[in-house]
């Protein structure tokens, strides 16, 4: 791995992204314009796989991106090569060395006892959440093996691009009694039709980047060496779109799978917007000035 972060990673690209100096499970950077947050897994040893630490640091970085009012797009990787084995992974989902009978295990030995607010977890699902309800594009670039819940973090992102060459796919959830019944199946059911989504899950084959592509799981599959270059370029055709059309539309296609969460997600956006129209600024001022709303100058229809 040259670099120290991954051999697809161009160090002239990148800083630090701030807090991101003391994580040991993933790297965070930020594009020098600031608009841009690269966020990986760095366990290539383990195929990227993540252990509840690993959870936390991800939760941490993508919420900072989220907060950062620069930054317009996020691209979610995994580093590498594997230093053992050359391998390539986005991510291979939950560490099953450290799988216990209530979830992901803090201490590698499962017989330590845990402090009982850190018994098992299974918070990717909360990373899950925060992807899709944070207002800017995720964009899943994916250098290798995306996995179980892997697999599912790439369903969950709005867009995919994958490696010709490594990028491989599978589900292995059933094989491992796992089984991701929210959006890493049904939202994958969505996206690709059933059969298919059943096939994927049921038979849990290793399927290329060609193969999600063309069954519309993956956005666009490009050369290993240009993954991320391409990633960028994605990222900065959408940093030329209008922030509020971006984050609008995203949150208009989750709402029609997201019920009433999409709705209340889509309204608080709807909500700042109305907060913008001298109708609502007449609304708070009479409030404030103690008297009636006139509401005369706005019309019931257009
Ligand atoms: C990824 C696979 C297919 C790669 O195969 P390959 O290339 O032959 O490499 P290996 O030799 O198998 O692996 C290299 C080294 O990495 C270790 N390793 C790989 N994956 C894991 C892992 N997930 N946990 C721990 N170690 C892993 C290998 O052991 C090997 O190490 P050494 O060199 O020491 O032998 C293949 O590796 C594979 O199938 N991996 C397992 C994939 C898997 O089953 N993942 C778990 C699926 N379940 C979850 O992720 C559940 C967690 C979760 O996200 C969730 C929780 C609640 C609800 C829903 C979900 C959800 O699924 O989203």
């Amino acid at each position: 791995m040259t670099n120290n972060v991954s051999d697809l990673f161009d160090a002239d690209q990148w800083r630090l992204a701030p807090g991101a100096e003391n994580f040991t499970d993933i790297t965070a950077h930020v594009s020098n314009d600031g608009t841009i947050a690269r966020i990986a897994f760095n366990r290539p040893e383990v195929r990227n796989a993540f252990r509840p630490h690993t959870v936390d640091e991800l939760y941490r970085a993508l919420d900072s991106a989220r907060q950062d009012p620069r930054i317009g797009a996020v691209l979610l990787t995994g580093n590498g090569p594997s230093p053992k084995d050359g391998g390539w992974a986005f991510c291979s989902g939950g560490d099953q060395r450290i799988r216990g009978r209530d979830g992901y295990k803090y201490s590698d030995d499962e017989t330590t006892v845990q402090d009982s607010a850190r018994a098992g977890r299974l918070h990717i699902l909360e990373v899950q959440r925060l992807i899709r309800f944070m207002p800017k594009v995720v964009i899943a670039v994916i250098p290798g093996w995306a996995a179980g819940g892997g697999h599912s973090l790439h369903i969950v992102c709005d867009l995919s691009i994958a490696s010709a060459e490594h990028g491989k796919f599978k589900q292995t959830d059933a094989d491992v009694g796992s089984f991701d019944a929210g959006y890493g199946s049904a939202y994958m059911a969505r996206q690709v039709g059933q059969k298919v989504a059943r096939e994927v899950f049921f038979l849990a084959e290793e399927y290329s980047a060609q193969r999600a592509y063309d069954m519309g799981a993956v956005n666009k599959v490009v050369p290993h060496a240009e993954l991320e270059v391409e990633a960028i370029k994605m990222a900065r055709t959408i940093l030329t779109k209008s922030p509020t059309a971006i984050r609008m539309l995203k949150f208009a296609f989750n709402a029609v799978d997201d019920g009433m969460v999409g709705q209340q997600v889509f309204a608080g956006e709807a909500t700042r917007l109305a907060y913008g129209t001298d109708e609502a600024v007449e609304g708070r001022d009479s409030f404030l000035q103690k008297r009636e709303p006139d509401w005369s100058a706005y019309p019931y229809h257009f």
